[in-house]
């Protein structure tokens, strides 16, 4: 389909956002700072935070600070192309109004607003694309989900088919259906989760936005691209539709410590090994619990921006 490849090729150059409950934390729990990717903080291998206790967070997340606007208007000036969000990592914590699952931003929190529809609305404002990451194997606190709890509020044993029906598969349709035309769904981490429901995701990107690529990491191949490893710049050429996804700093979500920003020159640099050899570089940034963006992100992206306009050809 020509128009999905239109993104890869005319947009080479893309944010990544990891934004979430864990963004809270960033990577501090009860005053103990655990060094890692942030938005993993609940995992046994960062702090092992129990499903209730890790729940609660809800009811404190409230970003007074996030403004769509201004995260558009960041992209649009770094050169960036098009934006993809979390609308759900890996702890099951849904960003945007679900009716599949009431553990998300909306339902269960005092701010109790979406801001899908706002930061969709404000990529379009400035000519950017829009898209999600959904991961769609790996759920930590849904009944079944992958790696999650394997019995429900009763005690009954959950199935992976359990969670796909009641949760994964509907918030699929949700993210595909409720935020206009979008340009990417990013799903992740596929690990054994079998073909036919990976082939049914497919699907229903397929029929809700025929326009929209899948990523590489949808699993059995099913993706419309090949996604690098995490921060992998290239040092051979990939053949076919391509992207690398990288990070600011070290870690996707916010992590207090981690101060290892890259420089304008770095980004340029990775950016110009991946455009260079015809790919797509995705790069992230880790707002905090607040909504705000670091402000050192935010700087050298508007820098190496700069120096794109500055050098087009690049
Ligand atoms: C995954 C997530 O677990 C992580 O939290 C983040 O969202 C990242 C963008 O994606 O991590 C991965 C997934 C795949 C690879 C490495 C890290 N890989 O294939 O090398």
């Amino acid at each position: 389909n020509a128009e999905r490849g239109q993104l890869f090729n005319d947009g080479n150059y893309a944010m990544f956002i990891h934004w979430g409950l864990y963004s809270q934390l960033g990577n501090k729990v009860d005053g103990k700072t655990y060094y890692g990717i942030g938005e993993w903080i609940m995992n046994p291998r960062m702090a092992g935070i129990p499903i209730p206790e890790y729940k609660k967070l809800a009811g404190t997340f409230n970003p007074q600070k996030f403004d769509a606007k201004a995260i558009a208007k960041l992209a649009k000036n770094a050169g960036m192309k098009y934006i993809v969000i979390t609308a759900k990592h890996h702890d099951g914590f849904a960003m945007y109004d679900s009716n599949a699952c009431d553990f998300n931003i909306t339902k269960t929190t005092p701010w109790a607003k979406d801001p899908m529809h706002e930061l969709a609305d404000a990529c379009r404002a400035e000519g950017l694309g829009f898209g999600f990451y959904y991961s769609h194997n790996q759920d930590w606190t849904f009944p079944g989900g992958g790696k999650g709890p394997q019995v429900d509020e009763n005690g009954k044993a959950a199935t992976f088919d359990d969670y796909f029906v009641k949760k994964c598969l509907p918030q699929v349709e949700e993210i595909t259906t409720q935020y206009g035309p979008i340009e990417l769904v990013w799903f992740d981490t596929p690990g054994n989760m079998p073909k036919k429901y990976v082939q049914q995701l497919v699907d229903v990107v397929r029929k809700n936005q025929p326009n929209a690529l899948v990523s590489g990491r949808a699993g059995h191949d099913l993706g419309d691209y090949e996604t690098l490893g995490d921060m992998e710049v290239p040092h051979k050429n990939v053949k076919g539709m391509w992207e690398s996804v990288d990070t600011t700093n070290d870690s996707w979500a916010y992590a207090w410590y981690d101060e290892y920003w890259k420089t304008p020159k770095e980004i340029l640099r990775r950016l110009i090994a991946c455009v260079g050899r015809g790919g797509t570089y995705m790069l992230n940034i880790g707002p905090r619990g607040d909504g705000s963006v670091p402000e050192r992100a935010a700087r050298s992206l508007r820098e190496s921006g700069e120096w794109i306009r500055r050098y087009p050809q690049v």
